[in-house]
């Protein structure tokens, strides 16, 4: 049973079915989507760890190898992520601590010239459960607004993240920008073209492919 709502709550990434009222896809209308089935999965004590790696991350990997095949295209893309962001509405407060005093204050945000947030938002999620307080700048965040935000909440890290090889060249201009005016403040990169070699290679303090990763370096890095 378990898996079996797994694997519905993937299909319903896959094909881009966000709920019930969702007339897209056709074949799929009146059926209940990632929102109710993300919602049934938690109630049903399915942990949302399981949830978010055995559905959500796959289902989008299989969107992903369909794009880059051309077997779908960008409002399919689309879709699909808005059923992953309904889902992971119902994730969130599990990944929140709820705790009072953070353990620390990160600055987030998706590169100058990229607009990909999901990643982010989960590794945002990470930070939150493990007691830290998330600032996230949303996608598209250039050198100055980055700078701006450090400015007005004087945080202990930054995260950039960045999903297109056109993109990433970015984080170098906003790294350096940071390192320059605040070298006490940790610069962590990550995103599924970043690697540990690029890091290195732009002066980031960290890199990580994913967000415990990115959680577990930082802490060491501040301790
Ligand atoms: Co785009 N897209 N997309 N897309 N898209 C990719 C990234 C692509 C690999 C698809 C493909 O061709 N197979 C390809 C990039 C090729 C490349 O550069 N190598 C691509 C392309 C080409 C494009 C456009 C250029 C398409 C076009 O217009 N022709 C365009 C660019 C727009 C722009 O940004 N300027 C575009 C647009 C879009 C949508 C808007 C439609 C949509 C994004 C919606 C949204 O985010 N709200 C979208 C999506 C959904 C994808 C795929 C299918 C899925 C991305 C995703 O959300 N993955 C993606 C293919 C794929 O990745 N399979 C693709 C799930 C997410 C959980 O994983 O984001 O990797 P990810 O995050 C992970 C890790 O990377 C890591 O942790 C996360 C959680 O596990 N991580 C960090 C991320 N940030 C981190 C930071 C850290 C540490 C870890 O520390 C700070």
């Amino acid at each position: 049973m378990e898996n079996k709502l797994l694997q519905k709550i993937a299909e319903c990434v896959e094909r881009g079915k966000v709920d019930i009222k969702s007339p897209h896809p056709p074949d799929m209308q009146g059926s209940e989507g990632a929102d109710e089935l993300t919602a049934r999965a938690l109630e049903a004590g399915i942990a949302p760890h399981e949830v978010l790696s055995r559905s959500l991350i796959e289902g989008m990997k299989v969107v992903g190898e369909r794009f880059r095949n051309n077997e779908i295209y960008l409002p399919d893309v689309l879709m699909s992520a808005r059923a992953m962001n309904a889902a992971m509405e119902h994730l969130k407060p599990h990944f929140t601590s709820g705790k009072v005093k953070y353990k620390g204050r990160i600055v987030l945000g998706t590169v100058a010239g990229d607009l990909h947030d999901i990643g982010k938002k989960i590794v945002g999620m990470f930070f939150e459960g493990g007691g830290w307080e998330v600032i996230d700048c949303g996608v598209d965040v250039s050198e100055p607004k980055f700078l701006k935000s450090i400015e007005e909440h004087t945080p202990d890290a930054v995260g950039l993240s960045a999903l297109l090889t056109t993109t990433m060249v970015n984080m170098e201009g906003i790294v350096k920008g940071i390192k320059t005016r605040y070298p006490d403040i940790k610069v962590i990169v990550g995103g599924a073209p970043v690697t540990g070699a690029f890091a290195d290679k732009i002066g980031a303090d960290g890199y990580s492919p994913d967000p415990q990763g990115a959680l577990d370096q930082l802490i060491a890095e501040l301790t």
